[in-house]
């Protein structure tokens, strides 16, 4: 099994969620992508979990959209770390999402970031996972320190515009 899994609750989220897999790949984290809903697949969903828990998945990427669930019911059959990803799929682009994601009852816990945020769920997956190995912990500094520099490099043509 991979360190992690990205679930999301249908094929019409993954638009907005190719850049967790690319992230991730460039933070040399592997990651299994399924199609997986809290409503429409709640078995296979469960079981899905409980077995990448078993073969070592060490953080759960989750996305959906309007009544996103899918987040909250994963950290239902996992104590690993679950990062929820809410969608603006919906009539109220992804503020249903956000709230439906966010607000778990306390001792389940879903680390949400913001609406569309994928880069950030890759990358605090990578921190996460960090925290336990060396490796990621660097590649994850050298990221932010790429980040950094490309905003610097950005300015400095902006000024030069500017002239
Ligand atoms: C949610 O409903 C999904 O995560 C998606 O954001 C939204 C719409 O799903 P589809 O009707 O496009 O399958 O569960």
């Amino acid at each position: 099994m991979p360190q992690t899994v990205l679930m999301m609750g249908s094929d019409s989220d993954w638009p907005t969620l190719e850049p967790v897999v690319a992230t991730l790949k460039e933070l040399g984290i592997d990651c299994a992508v399924r199609v997986l809903s809290a409503h429409r697949t709640p078995e296979q969903a469960r079981e899905f979990v409980q077995q990448s828990e078993k073969g070592g998945t060490k953080v759960f990427l989750c996305a959906a959209g309007v009544a996103a669930h899918l987040a909250g019911a994963v950290a239902a059959h996992t104590s690993r770390p679950v990062i929820g990803i809410p969608i603006a799929s919906g009539p109220l682009n992804g503020l249903d999402a956000l709230l439906s994601t966010v607000q778990m009852p306390p001792g389940v816990p879903v680390a949400t970031v913001a609406i569309g945020g994928a880069v950030n769920a890759a990358v605090l997956a990578a921190q996460i996972i960090g925290t336990g190995d060396a490796a990621v912990a660097q590649r994850v500094a050298d990221w932010r320190k790429a980040q950094t520099q490309k905003v610097l490099e950005k300015d400095r043509k902006l000024q030069e515009k500017l002239k």
